[in-house]
């Protein structure tokens, strides 16, 4: 039970720091990312506990009748310099999708590794309209060791 509620505060805490940098990046000049909370037609990011963060570029929307695809890409942002370095998470990575009002996912989603913190997330698909999150979880072995949690509206 320790590994699940420490599972679901690191989702929390990843959700939270999703929604501040999303603040912070609206209070910048030039915003690089839309809003976490866009549809899935648009590019999106969240954050993990870690400081790391992901950002996620459809490739092919999923349809009622056709899985999809997106590519993303896990980085840091320096604090000495503000840019943002990739963050290679090797393939510790999965993708996991969840309709949290209905209690169910859809599965399974292949995580390819494309390079240094760049990853092609393919067999994408919601069983149904709604709110969905992508969880992007490092595993170590069987456990979650951090998450990121972005929510989207299919
Ligand atoms: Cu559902």
């Amino acid at each position: 039970m320790r590994a699940r509620a420490n599972a679901i505060a690191a989702l929390h805490l990843g959700a939270a720091r999703a929604v501040a940098f999303t603040l912070l990046l609206a209070a910048c000049a030039s915003p690089k990312y839309p809003p976490v909370a866009s549809a899935t037609t648009a590019a999106a990011n969240a954050s993990f506990a870690s400081h790391a963060a992901v950002d996620l570029t459809w490739e092919k929307m999923p349809t009622e009748m056709e899985m999809g695809s997106f590519l993303f890409q896990t980085y840091r942002t320096s604090t000495l310099a503000g840019t943002e370095v990739p963050q290679d998470l090797g393939d510790t990575v999965s993708v996991f999708l969840w309709m949290p009002s209905m209690g169910h996912g859809s599965s399974p989603v292949t995580v390819e590794r494309l390079g240094a913190g760049r990853y092609r997330a393919s067999a994408v698909f919601f069983l149904m309209k709604g709110d969905w999150e992508i969880h992007f979880q490092v595993k170590n072995g069987k456990d979650i060791s951090d998450e990121a949690v972005l929510a989207i509206t299919y």
